[in-house]
């Protein structure tokens, strides 16, 4: 079998996705998922420039060969526009190997470790009174895990506080502006913990992003003042550049830490798994290098009991979404995952075999990954450009978005 044809296909169903369709001489296609939110035609020039020529003529069969030839050959290593690239690629070789072969990608990763995939949801909103309906009507659709985010007293807007059903974190053109401040938000933020635990008691698995907003002292800060109320995680606490700052978080508090959604490689989480800075690794498909690397990164965490806890929001795309599924059901060392859900008008561009039940994904038994993109359905949808808001201390110097 040889690959004969990639197609870079972007579509914007409410929002950017670019999807890499491979095709075969024999029939059988694959996709993968190369969105990188803001910056979704950088991908797709890599792709459509530097490595679609590359795939013409390979076997599909290839996939340990393919990614080292796409990682060791670009010598550019690393990157989020490169090992989403790469990422792309990836996830369609393992769809058209799970085609050829009859079986769902879980089973050639091994097989189930579980029955379902947990997930968490979002719960946000502008006030904490209004943020435990929101969890309620979670609770009732049988989510065991939420993530918790309210608007800060004082603060005009903050980050994932959304309008809709569907929060969007790229909401315009061109960046908008929040503004932000680390005192309010400390003040604030336990005491939407110590209501939601009032309201909806000890075992309700609850979460929290932070963003990297904060310092790693202010973190601490935070982590301790949260211990009470028993958080599964809180995420991104700082910035992850000088992961040294991870080690004082954890002298000072037993809140357990997540982080790693803007990683791209096993070398960006190495330090922080095997010093055991961290709790959850939150690396997922699309930008850490595919479906290959991924299982890697998380083989690697089993060692160090760090768990998965893949970043799921609504600018990975369904495609996204159903490999990252198959690499949950299937590893030993499975945390969560998160759902942030994607619009109708997402879902129907791409067709897709996983589903939701009581708190569980599942990823179905199709052969491959499952999931499609109805190319007719993408061509209504052209490219809008949008951008990731930015984030300013209130006397206007710039922050951690
Ligand atoms: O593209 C950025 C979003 O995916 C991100 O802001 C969402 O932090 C996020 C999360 O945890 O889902
Ligand atoms: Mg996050």
């Amino acid at each position: 079998m040889r690959i004969t044809e990639a197609r870079v296909i972007v579509t914007c169903p409410g929002r950017n996705f670019v999807t890499l369709k491979i095709v075969t001489d024999e029939g059988v296609t694959g996709v993968g998922d190369a969105t990188l939110n803001s910056r979704e035609l950088a991908v797709a020039a890599y792709l459509t420039e530097h490595v679609v020529p590359l795939l013409i003529g390979r076997d599909p069969a290839r996939i340990e060969d393919t990614w080292q030839y796409l990682y060791r050959g670009a010598y550019w290593r690393r990157g989020p526009v490169t090992m989403s690239a790469i990422a792309a690629v990836d996830t369609a070789l393992w769809d058209i190997k799970g085609k050829v072969a009859g079986l769902p990608v879980y089973q050639l990763l091994g097989g189930r470790s579980r029955s379902g995939v947990t997930v968490y949801g979002h719960a946000n909103a502008s006030s904490i009174e209004s943020v435990l309906a929101e969890i309620s009507s979670y609770v009732d659709r049988g989510y065991q895990a939420i993530r918790v985010q309210t608007g800060i007293p004082g603060l005009e807007s903050t980050y994932g506080v959304s309008a809709g059903a569907h929060y969007e974190p790229a909401d315009a053109a061109l960046p908008t502006e929040n503004v932000w401040s680390t005192a309010h938000y400390l003040d604030h933020v336990p005491r939407v913990f110590a209501r939601v635990r009032e309201e909806f008691g000890p075992t309700l698995r609850l979460l929290h992003d932070v963003h990297h907003r904060l310092t790693p002292i202010e973190a601490a800060r935070l982590g301790r003042s949260l211990e009470p109320y028993a958080l599964t995680w809180i995420e991104d606490p700082v910035p992850a550049e000088l992961q040294e700052g991870f080690r004082l978080i954890r002298q000072h508090t037993t809140t357990p830490l997540a982080v790693g959604e803007v990683f791209n490689t096993i070398w960006d989480c190495q330090e922080l798994i095997t010093s055991q800075l961290i709790d959850y690794i939150r690396t997922t498909v699309v930008h850490a290098g595919g479906i290959t690397h991924l299982r890697r990164i998380f083989d690697l965490a089993a060692l160090y009991h760090v768990r998965s806890g893949s970043h799921g929001a609504t600018d990975l795309s369904p495609v996204c979404m159903a490999a990252a599924l198959h690499v949950d059901l299937a590893i030993p060392n499975f945390g969560l995952q998160e759902y942030m859900r994607h619009t109708p008008a997402t879902d129907e561009v791409f067709p897709h075999s996983y589903w939701f039940e009581d708190g569980y994904l599942h990823p179905g038994e199709e052969p491959g990954l499952g999931v499609d993109i109805d190319e007719e359905q993408a061509a209504r949808h052209p490219y809008r450009p949008a951008s990731l808001p930015v984030n300013r201390l209130q006397d206007g110097t710039m922050h951690n978005w």
